[in-house]
């Protein structure tokens, strides 16, 4: 018969090693039953530079150990078929899991593009981000201001005589002597501000200013009323001392542009993510990271879609939509079916192109296995109590374009300027088409505690005041498109949260890289 394993027993033979041993690789021995008259040869597999064996030194050593249920005396078990059946065991249920929908207009949708809704739009726009700049400064309706109206008042501190205002940036300018000129509109009207070149700090600010997005300006008026010289900019922002985070436990990972049916798809890479997920890579560490993963956050493009781009045809393995959905769909079969997976649509997708973009249509979601939950573009989503604030990213493209130091290489570069502006496509009438809905669910109301973002196919993890920012790259080789205007894509890379620390690393399934994990 076997003897138990004792915790004695195993500290024993450690120390008789030359080792400490932490309590979890203790519980894991006990756990695997591993038998105790082969521990000191398991711990002669150990690396002598090793000061106290973790679970994962144990796990290296013997990288198939089972949990055995014949007599160990007869077969120390590295049988690797046996192994591989027994070895492996998924930490959570879908039970355990609890994914709810804060914020998604799939439902919800009640636009038509007339230009009365663009007018409510824009005005809850103003009403909502205006809200969060008034908590710091005390504005006057820019109408109080206009046309010579605003009489100074009397009083011997020239300091008290500033006055600020709040509104949508409408026109940005230089002058000939290089000061900045902005005018800003608000419901009741519109007014110019003037940003001194002299005062280089402000500048700085002001340069990063980008059409349609909501700013607050504290300054003096001009002596003839006409124009307001600033000496300070508002923007949204979230608090610099935001609560520690919310977390959980498990972990979730996070993907997108998977762009099935593109002849650049990474089916190899792909193939071998999935492999991770059923704890089937042969790494020890991934195998434990996949015990524990509970939620997958899928970002949009999940296929490449047809007629995205002109002559598109040429670039498609999968010519036809449906086909490539059935391809996507039999993927997440082949997913453990405990991890819940929420999915969002991207630019590439079947669903209507302008944003806020409502879920997939019901024959895509039903061909998908019933641990999917989909929803729009954006949504806020909460795993267990984790915000999740996902984002496709359409908006990237015309945030590089107009903000200095905002670039396709460091995605979270463009995060962190939605996050200033608490918004996650500021400017309208660019790249990202927007459909007026009663509300703007673009808005970045709620503080997440994650925003996840794909579309520009370049992986970036980071945090910003507080806030993990997560663009989850691709699974895309560079198309020609891209190489023409140098997008250098980071594919197969994938970005996890340990739901419990809060920390984040980026697993690699590149085959061909050295470096990878
Ligand atoms: O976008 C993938 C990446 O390629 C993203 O960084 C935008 C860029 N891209 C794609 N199409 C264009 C056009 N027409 N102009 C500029 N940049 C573009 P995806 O949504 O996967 O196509
Ligand atoms: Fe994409
Ligand atoms: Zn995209």
């Amino acid at each position: 018969m076997r003897r138990n394993m004792d915790e004695s027993v195993i500290l024993e033979k450690a120390s008789e090693a030359g080792f400490m041993i932490n309590p979890d690789a203790i519980s894991l021995l006990i756990d695997c039953k591993f038998p105790d008259n082969c521990l000191i040869s398991l711990f002669s597999e150990v690396d002598t530079s090793v000061f106290v064996i973790e679970p994962q030194h144990i796990a290296a050593a013997i990288p198939n150990y089972t949990e055995k249920t014949q007599d160990p005396t007869q077969d120390l078990g590295f049988d690797q078929d046996a192994a591989n059946a027994n070895a492996f065991r998924f930490k959570y249920s879908f039970e355990q899991n609890t994914v709810q929908v804060m914020v998604d207009v799939s439902d919800e949708s009640t636009s038509v593009g007339e230009y009365n809704q663009f007018v409510q739009y824009f005005r809850d726009r103003y009403t909502r981000l205006s809200e969060m700049i008034r908590s710091r400064v005390s504005s006057r309706p820019i109408e109080s201001i206009s046309k010579g109206k605003y009489i100074k008042p009397l009083s011997r501190d020239e300091g008290s005589s500033e006055i600020s205002i709040i509104g949508m940036v409408a026109e940005k300018s230089t002058t000939n002597n290089q000061h900045m000129i902005i005018v800003l509109e608000d419901p009741t009207g519109s007014f110019p501000v003037l940003i001194n070149q002299k005062d280089t700090a402000l500048i700085e600010i002001a340069s990063k200013l980008i059409l349609d997005e909501v700013i607050g300006v504290t300054g003096n008026l001009s002596p003839d009323g006409g124009i307001l010289m600033a000496s300070k900019i508002t923007q949204p922002d979230v608090p610099n001392s935001l609560s520690s985070k919310r977390h959980s436990e498990g972990i979730a990972l996070f993907i997108s542009d998977i762009h099935v049916g593109s002849k650049e798809f990474m089916k190899e890479e792909w193939e071998l993510f999935l492999d991770f997920l059923n704890g089937k890579n042969e790494n020890p560490v991934l195998r434990e990271i996949a015990a524990d993963v509970r939620y997958l956050v899928v970002a949009g493009d999940i296929v490449d879609g047809i007629g995205i781009y002109p002559n598109q045809e040429a670039d498609l393995e999968i010519p036809e939509i449906y086909d490539q959905y059935r391809a996507v769909a039999d993927y997440f079969h082949q997913m453990p079916p405990h991890i819940h997976i929420v999915v969002a649509p991207g630019n590439h997708d079947a669903v209507r192109r302008a944003e806020p973009q409502l879920t997939f249509p019901k024959i895509i979601r039903d061909m998908f296995p019933k641990n999917v939950t989909f929803v729009g573009n954006p949504a806020l989503v909460s795993l267990d109590d984790v915000y999740i604030q996902i984002y496709h990213g359409c908006s990237m493209d015309d945030l590089v374009a107009s903000i200095k130091g905002v670039s396709y290489q460091a995605p979270t570069t463009g995060m962190m300027e939605m996050v200033k502006r608490r918004h996650l496509a500021p400017t309208y009438g660019s790249r990202v088409m927007i459909s007026p809905e009663k509300k703007d669910y673009l808005l970045i109301d709620q503080v997440p505690d994650i925003i996840h973002c794909g579309h520009v196919h370049t992986v970036g993890v980071t945090s910003y005041k507080n806030i993990i920012l997560i663009n989850s790259g691709t699974w895309q080789a560079q198309t020609d498109f891209q190489k023409k205007v140098n997008i250098m894509p980071t594919p197969a890379k994938v970005p996890m949260v340990d739901l419990k620390t809060m920390k984040t690393r980026i697993l690699d399934f590149n085959l061909y890289d050295e470096d990878a994990l």
